[in-house]
């Protein structure tokens, strides 16, 4: 067998650099590069390998953590088919990639992280950086990534990788398992040789499979189909992955079964299809909450069930409501107790329209379908036409940019009020128009993750949609758009801090208690209830922004923020729109509901009052054991 002698290091990257996926019969490589922020932990390993290897593009950094969200929001664009791996020096640099990889576990998504890690052979302990642990020397700070990650390993020899390795792309490329892996790497052993078998570096296809579900499965489904009367599909992130959209629409429109989307599935079917009901769930629209409520039979597609899509498990109150569940994995495929069909989201509503022998459903219920979709988007158009003063509604901001943008653009969110007012609102004119990362909900990834987007689809505008909280939080990959030329909209809505909390907050009588950025009065922190009788931070960011070297553009009224949305279309470079808006103006909500617990006890009666509310839709919750 062929030798070649390399370092460890050297060894992944020429490995790495060599792994491709196919579907469809579309092949395509896996890694599109590293991101990397380099320290002792990793500069004299993986550095000085994709030194010596440039074919395998190296990407600078601001901070770990973002680098991971670029890496995630990266294969979301890419339906899973291809990612990014991110390296670190040992410690801080490492452990802040917990969170990025939290996120990639938590939305299905795969990334590949290589952490430095403390020398193997100890003799030096500890090392700058190092946690120490007196009851063993078997510990470091990347243990933390154990429960984050789908696929962990520490590579305390060179030859281990042999068998590491295969098992991260097993993982990586497994639409049933996916999310992060992570490789350990002391960082004296990335620097070791070893005569590695020229086999390892060969390229290798990972076939990515279109499992199809068990056939008795497949005809019960049929027949319960048959059965219903009020069956809803829930369309999530797994009709998008597996590129099932067109499937989905040919099947709704044979049997008129209606759909309401999750936050990863908006965009499954166009926002004007008849039959689509829009969002579902907590942060649903009056037309999927109504039909969810009764509905006799739902058919989940590639969905998690997340709180949100269930209303916290309020959302089908049919006695005799049951699932049918079409999902990769079988863990999510089972949830409420359904009927599981285990397979590919397109091969799956293929074959299950093969068994219908022309289902439909009754026309009363299509047309009370289709009036719901009309209703609704007669609401949108209301929302987006408010010209609220002196600041503008986040409601009609939304509107601007949706029709400001081009159907093929990307808006990319995570946090704040933004995201459930952007699932109830957002017209979704394609599968891709809608990125929502509600996973981990994480402020931060809004920046980083359209750079992440914008790197996988640079033909694309991308519109990134931030919070002032969010910003604050994680601005920096401002810089490495503007470094590497990948041109972001990112539109700024500073309402002086956290309106999403601020509303919660009062929701559950703690009239917004820590969520205004102002100045604390007297040791106290100003609630709500003090009006406009606050000292505001004097904090601009704006001029953050263009300090950082984005073309910003502030706006004061919605007409400037117009005129701003068609200016940005031609800016050289990542480009900031800032405006203020309300902070209390909201999007209402639509008969969805979400659990957040309230104090049992309190001094406070606007406390009391909210506990006597929520406890009337605690008993709602279902468990669905009757089936
Ligand atoms: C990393 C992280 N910390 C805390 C939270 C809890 N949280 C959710 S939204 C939010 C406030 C977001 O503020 P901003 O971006 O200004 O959006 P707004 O609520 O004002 O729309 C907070 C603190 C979170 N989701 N992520
Ligand atoms: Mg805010």
């Amino acid at each position: 067998m062929d030798k070649k002698q390399m370092t460890m290091a050297q060894a992944i990257i020429a490995f790495l650099k060599n792994q491709y996926v196919e579907r469809d019969g579309r092949e395509q490589p896996f890694f599109a590069g590293c991101f990397g922020i380099f320290g002792h932990g990793n500069v004299a390993g993986i550095g000085q390998a994709l030194q010596q290897m440039p074919e395998f593009r190296y990407y600078q950094g601001r901070n770990e953590q973002a680098m991971v969200h670029i890496a995630a929001a990266y294969a979301k664009t890419k339906n899973r088919l291809q990612t990014l791996v991110c390296t670190s020096s040992v410690g801080p640099g490492a452990t802040n990639m917990v969170t990025g990889a939290a996120l990639a576990t938590i939305n299905r998504l795969p990334v590949l992280l290589l952490p430095g890690d403390i020398f193997a052979r100890r003799n030096v302990a500890p090392v700058l950086q190092q946690l120490e642990s007196e009851h063993s020397q078997d510990i470091s700070v990347n243990d933390c990534f154990r429960p984050v990650s789908r696929y962990w390993d520490r590579i305390s020899r060179p030859e281990q990788v042999l068998t590491s390795l295969p098992e991260a792309m097993r993982v990586l490329t497994s639409p049933a398992e996916t999310g992060a892996v992570t490789l350990a790497l002391p960082e004296d052993v990335q620097t070791e040789a070893y005569d590695y078998p020229e086999a390892l570096f060969r390229k290798r296809v990972w076939h990515i499979q279109r499992n199809r579900p068990d056939r008795r499965a497949l005809a019960q489904a049929a027949a319960w189909l048959h059965a219903s009367k009020r069956p809803l599909i829930v369309a999530s992130g797994g009709v998008i992955y597996s590129e099932a959209t067109d499937i989905l629409q040919h099947f709704v429109e044979q049997t008129g079964i209606p759909v309401g989307e999750t936050m990863a599935g908006k965009g499954s079917l166009g926002y004007d299809h008849p039959l689509s009901l829009g969002a579902v769930g907590a942060t649903g629209t009056f037309a999927a909450n109504r039909i969810a409520k009764d509905a006799d039979l739902v058919i989940g597609i590639g969905t998690r069930y997340s709180d949100f899509t269930t209303s916290s498990k309020t959302a089908f109150q049919n006695p005799a409501v049951r699932f049918i569940n079409i999902n990769v994995a079988e863990f999510d495929a089972s949830k409420h107790l359904a009927l599981p069909l285990v397979g590919d989201a397109l091969v799956t509503l293929e074959e299950l329209l093969g068994l219908l022998n022309g289902y439909t459903v009754e026309t009363s219920y299509r047309t009370q379908a289709e009036q719901l979709h009309a209703e609704w988007d007669n609401e949108v158009e209301r929302i987006y036409n408010i010209r609220h003063t002196p600041l503008p509604s986040q409601g009609e901001l939304i509107g601007a940019v949706n029709e400001g943008s081009q159907p093929s653009a990307i808006m990319v969110c995570a946090a704040g009020s933004l995201p459930g007012d952007l699932h109830k609102v957002w017209r979704a004119r394609n599968p891709k128009n809608y990125h929502l990362e509600y996973g981990y909900s994480c402020m931060g990834y809004e920046i980083a993750g359209g750079l992440g987007i914008k790197m996988a689809a640079p033909e694309r505008d991308v519109y990134v949609m931030v919070g002032d909280g969010s910003y604050l939080m994680m601005n920096s990959e401002i810089v490495t758009s503007i470094q590497e030329g990948y041109k972001l909209i990112i539109v700024l809505l500073d309402n002086s801090g956290y309106k999403s909390i601020g509303a919660l907050s009062r929701s559950l009588g703690e009239d917004g208690f820590g969520t205004r950025y102002v100045y604390p009065h007297n040791g106290r922190w100003p609630t709500d209830a003090a009006g406009t009788d606050v000292q505001a931070l004097p904090v601009d960011l704006a001029a953050n922004a263009r300090s950082l070297g984005a073309h910003v553009i502030e706006c004061k009224t919605y007409a400037d923020f117009v005129a701003a949305l068609q200016t940005v279309r031609t800016t050289d470079r990542t480009s900031v729109i800032y405006i203020q808006d309300d902070r209390y103006l909201g999007i209402p909500d639509y008969e969805g509901w979400w659990d957040v617990p309230v104090a049992e006890v309190s001094e406070m009666p606007s406390v009391q009052a909210a506990r006597a509310k929520w406890a009337t839709m605690r008993p709602k919750e279902r468990d669905f054991l009757e089936q």
